[in-house]
C-alpha cells in the first residue's frame, strides 16, 4: 500500500470527522420539518464549523457553502482547523438536502470529506452530468457518454437479472424528463428523489440495502466531489463532468484550474487521493438513521471510511443532552 501523507494523524481524524457530522446533523435535526431550509443550513453550518476548527489540521475548504462574497462561513477557500496537523483539502455539506431537512423527508445528511492536500477538483458550483453503480462490475461496464438504455442493459446483464428488476436513481427535475422517458422505456424502475444525490449515488454501493443499482442525472458539482469521495472508500464506479455551458461558467472553471470544460472525470480523478469520508444521517434514510431527539439523550448514526485502507465503520452514538 502506498504511504499516505495523512498517516500519523489519520487514525485520530477518522475518528474525529464523526463528531463534526454528529454536531452538525443534530444542530440541523432539531430543525427538521419547519418549511425554514435557510435556518436549518445556517446551523449546521455554524456546528460544523465549530467543530472543525478543534481538528488538528491546516485545512482549506475546497468545496464549501459557496465563493467567500455569497458565503460568510465554510466558504471555498476558508481556512479551517486548528492550525497544526496536515494540510488537507476539505470538502463539506454541512446539511446535504435542505429541503428534505425542510420537509422532513428521507435521506438528508451531514458530509464532509478530507483529503491529501490538492487531490480533490476544485469544482465551481455548476451542475455536473453524472452515472454511478457499485462495488464488483467489470471496470467500464457503465460510460456517462453511453446512452442510458446501454448502460442500463449492461448493468443487467453484469447483475444477471432482468432489466426490470433493475432500479435506477434519479433527481426529480423538469431536466431530466428525457432522461426518465428512456430510462422508463427500458423497463427499469426508477427512484425519484427530490434532493440529496450524495446518498442517491452512495445508495449504488449496497443495492441489497438500499434498492438502488445505479445512479443517472445531472445535479450539483459539489455534490459529486463529495460522493466521489464516499465511492473512493467504500468501491463502486462514477463518472461526471461539469455542465459549463456558457462563458462566464467556463471563466471560473478555469480561474479554478479547469482547462477542458468537456473533460469526463472518473471518480479517481474527482478524488485522487487519500481521502477520509463522514457523513452523519439527519432524517432517516435508507442508508442511515436520521438522529433521534430523545428526552435525555441524542441518537446519531455515522457512516466513516477512509479510502486508503477501506475501513468502513458505522457508528451510532448515544449523547447525553
Ligand atoms: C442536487 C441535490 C442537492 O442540489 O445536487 C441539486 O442532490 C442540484 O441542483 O441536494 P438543483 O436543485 O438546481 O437541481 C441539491 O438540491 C442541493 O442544493
Amino acid at each position: 500500500m502506498a504511504k499516505s501523507v495523512v498517516s500519523g494523524l489519520d487514525r485520530i481524524l477518522t475518528l474525529e470527522l464523526v463528531r463534526v457530522v454528529e454536531r452538525a446533523a443534530v444542530a440541523a435535526a432539531r430543525l427538521r420539518g419547519r418549511g425554514d431550509e435557510k435556518a436549518a443550513d445556517q446551523v449546521a453550518v455554524d456546528a460544523m464549523r465549530a467543530e472543525l476548527n478543534r481538528l488538528p489540521i491546516r485545512g482549506t475548504v475546497v468545496i464549501g457553502e459557496g465563493e467567500r462574497d455569497e458565503a460568510p462561513m465554510l466558504y471555498i477557500g476558508e481556512e479551517v482547523g486548528s492550525g497544526e496537523g496536515p494540510e488537507v483539502d476539505i470538502a463539506l455539506d454541512p446539511l446535504e438536502g435542505t429541503t428534505i431537512c425542510a420537509k422532513n423527508l428521507p435521506n438528508a445528511l451531514a458530509v464532509i470529506s478530507i483529503a491529501e492536500k490538492g487531490t480533490l477538483l476544485y469544482a465551481p458550483d455548476v451542475y455536473m452530468q453524472k452515472i454511478a453503480i457499485g462495488p464488483g462490475y467489470p471496470k467500464g461496464l457503465v460510460d456517462i457518454d453511453a446512452s442510458a438504455k446501454d448502460n442500463i442493459a449492461n448493468l443487467a446483464k453484469a447483475k444477471g437479472v432482468p432489466v426490470e428488476e433493475v432500479t435506477a436513481c434519479i433527481l426529480d427535475r423538469p431536466r431530466h424528463a428525457k432522461l426518465i422517458e428512456e430510462v422508463r422505456s427500458t423497463g427499469v424502475a426508477i427512484r425519484l428523489i427530490g434532493d440529496g444525490d450524495v446518498a442517491g449515488v452512495i445508495h449504488t454501493t449496497d443495492p441489497d440495502e438500499t434498492g438502488i443499482d445505479i445512479y443517472l442525472g445531472t445535479g450539483g458539482a459539489p455534490e459529486g466531489v463529495l460522493a466521489a469521495s464516499a465511492l473512493r472508500c467504500i468501491g463502486g464506479q462514477m463518472q461526471g463532468r461539469l455542465i459549463l455551458d456558457t462563458p462566464d461558467k467556463r471563466e471560473r472553471a478555469r480561474r479554478m484550474g479547469i482547462a477542458d470544460p468537456n473533460r469526463k472525470y472518473d471518480v479517481s480523478e474527482l478524488a485522487s487521493g487519500d481521502v477520509l469520508f463522514a457523513a452523519t444521517g439527519v432524517t432517516d434514510g435508507s442508508l442511515l438513521d436520521g438522529v433521534k431527539l430523545r428526552a435525555g439523550h441524542v441518537m446519531t448514526s455515522t457512516i466513516v471510511m477512509r479510502s486508503w485502507s477501506r475501513t468502513v465503520r458505522w457508528i451510532t452514538a448515544r449523547h447525553v443532552r
